[in-house]
């Protein structure tokens, strides 16, 4: 689309009622965090299908992220993984991000390689193995203060797989034992996230299965507690944005871990498969946004991707989940929530599920193409990337061995 054609689309969004400078700050303000492991070697339990030019270490992890940055422009920050991600200087390494204009996000500790995890970590039986566990999310927060990061996400891949196999009350109390220590070790600032999953690796019970899961825990921790929605984390079905809503304005809503599933949790590029789903969520959120009893909350959430790409080249796809989210959001800024308050008001069903939809139909792409420019980067980051020469250059910088792990 042309300036002229985008005139054109200006005009009749603001015919609408859409404050389309508003829309426009919004979108600049919009920033996304991209995961470390994201830039990895993965797979799944099956095979990890290695790709050659992958990074081998957390530097070269950073080099792929500032690609991402470099060419969206809205995602200076980059979640860590401890282990996989652990060095023996932090100072270096936030030096090193600097430079590429990034920073050190979220850091996520490991609860679930440890061959002591065999049968839970912060929930086992055995207070040696929840003591080792605790300790690692201890050195995490410490890493996290180093690193200059305010948040510590955390997922526990504790469950059970039988009837009988464990006391669920026993094992929630271990839990909430050791949430105690980890909260009292947050300083300033920083937060714990608490994620639930519905099911994996565990598979007849998981310890925090469900947003209601997380939300109990983090009530009785406190302020600093709050919840992480990870959109791979639901039984087919569950209304997500409602979840959200719900969080937020009980103030307990922290982050977003972003991707995309099918069935199960298996970390697919968020929007691929219901971008109406994520255009959703952030209607949600854009309400929340506006509302002054929910704008700070709203305000203070992570908007993390939480994907590993096992068949895509993984730069590509991080841009691609990137573009989608961001696309989600601008479609969302522009529901008339005027019009649409009317419309419940009136009990309209039909035109409320039109306000909602026709946003959601809108086009975006000149908007979010001409946004570009004026922050002067690339209208096409995809296209942009895959012309600077960086997937074919990254493999000749040494990585051409294969995959790291
Ligand atoms: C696992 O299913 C969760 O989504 C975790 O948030 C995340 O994938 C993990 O911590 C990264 O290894
Ligand atoms: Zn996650
Ligand atoms: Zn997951
Ligand atoms: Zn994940």
């Amino acid at each position: 689309m042309n300036g002229q054609n985008y005139t054109v689309w200006e005009k009749q969004q603001q015919a609408k009622g859409v404050d389309v400078a508003w829309v426009r700050e919004r979108i600049k303000a919009f920033k996304v965090e991209t995961p470390s492991w994201g830039y990895g070697d993965s797979g799944t339990r099956f095979k990890v299908f290695k790709q050659t030019g992958v990074p081998r270490n957390l530097y070269e992890k950073l080099d792929d992220a500032a690609q991402v940055h470099k060419f969206t422009g809205i995602c200076p920050a980059v979640a860590i993984h401890i282990p996989w991600d652990k060095t023996d200087d932090y100072g270096k390494i936030i030096g090193y991000a600097a430079e590429l204009g990034l920073k050190i996000g979220a850091v996520n500790p490991n609860l679930f390689q440890g061959e002591e995890y065999k049968f839970g970590s912060l929930c086992h039986v055995d207070a040696k193995v929840r003591q080792k566990a605790l300790d690692h999310v201890l050195e995490c927060i410490e890493i996290a203060k180093t690193v200059n990061s305010g948040i510590i996400s955390l997922w526990l891949a504790d469950g059970t797989n039988y009837p009988g196999q464990g006391d669920f009350r026993e094992r929630k109390h271990y839990l909430e034992q050791a949430l105690q220590t980890v909260y009292a070790s947050l300083t300033g600032d920083m937060r714990l996230l608490i994620e639930y999953k519905v099911f994996e690796p565990a598979f007849y019970h998981t310890d925090i299965a469900d947003w209601g899961m997380s939300f109990t825990l983090a009530g009785k921790l406190g302020e600093k507690a709050q919840v992480l929605v990870d959109l791979g984390h639901h039984s087919p079905g569950v209304n997500v944005e409602h979840i959200v809503a719900f969080l937020l304005d009980e103030h307990k809503i922290g982050g977003f871990h972003f991707n995309n599933r099918k069935y199960a949790d298996d970390d697919l590029i968020v929007g691929t498969i219901n971008p109406y789903e994520l255009f959703l969520i952030f209607n949600e959120l854009v309400a929340g946004e506006l509302d002054p009893a929910t704008a700070a909350t709203a305000a203070g959430i992570a908007y993390m991707i939480d994907q590993s790409h096992c068949i895509e080249p993984k730069v590509p796809a991080m841009i691609r989940s990137v573009l989608n989210i961001q696309t989600a959001h601008a479609k969302a800024l522009l529901v008339n929530r005027a019009a649409l308050r009317q419309a419940r008001q009136k009990n309209d069903v039909l035109a409320a599920e039109n306000i909602v939809r026709e946003a959601f139909e809108t086009e975006v792409k000149p908007l979010l193409a001409g946004i570009r420019e004026e922050l002067g980067l690339a209208p096409d980051p995809m296209t942009a990337y895959l012309q600077s020469g960086y997937e074919e250059q990254k493999v000749g910088r040494g990585r051409d061995g294969q995959g790291w792990e």
